[in-house]
């Protein structure tokens, strides 16, 4: 009788403490205020001969963040990097050599570079877009046609993964 009394007291006491925690709501109230979002995603159309594709968005986290990968379904793209735009023309020699390539149009002309990550500032706004950061999809299984939709997976350091949905646009 002793015995079951004392388990009882034990099992009361294990349940005030759990009680305890949850009455803590501070948790919760962390986390909204450093949300991460995701708006205006979009990825560029292609043609039937381009095998790579871009996508670009904008990422806001108010206590900032460090986007540190991004994949697409292997049903899209065979790979998905970070790339920075480093705003060079690598190679060029002069204007009128280009006119006669027909290779390196649009966003190919440009000099880009793979990274391994890229750093949202604790302010907090990172926009990826044409002739900056962009997520590069390589090995494209078929050209990404206006309208199409490419489900998109972030990865971040706090907020961990977030899916958004780019929108095919030219
Ligand atoms: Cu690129």
């Amino acid at each position: 009788m002793k015995k079951m009394m004392y388990m009882a007291a034990t099992a009361a006491a294990a349940l005030a403490i759990a009680g305890c925690g949850s009455d803590d709501g501070s948790d919760g109230t962390t986390a909204a205020a450093g949300e991460t979002s995701v708006s205006d995603a979009w990825a560029r159309v292609t043609t039937p001969t381009q095998t790579t594709g871009a996508a670009y968005m904008t990422i806001e986290s108010p206590g900032g963040d460090t986007l540190t990968a991004a994949s697409v379904p292997s049903s899209v793209a065979g790979e998905a990097q970070l790339h920075e735009a480093t705003g060079e023309e690598p190679m060029d020699s002069g204007g009128s050599m280009d006119s006669t390539a027909p290779m390196g149009s649009g966003e190919g002309m440009m000099g880009m570079r793979e990274v391994d990550h890229v750093v949202i500032p604790a302010d907090g706004t990172l926009t990826l877009e044409p002739g900056g950061y962009h997520i590069m999809l390589l090995d494209l299984v078929k050209p990404i046609e206006p309208g199409a939709t490419i489900p998109v997976t972030l990865e971040l350091e706090k907020a961990g993964e977030i899916e958004v949905d780019a929108t095919a646009e030219e």
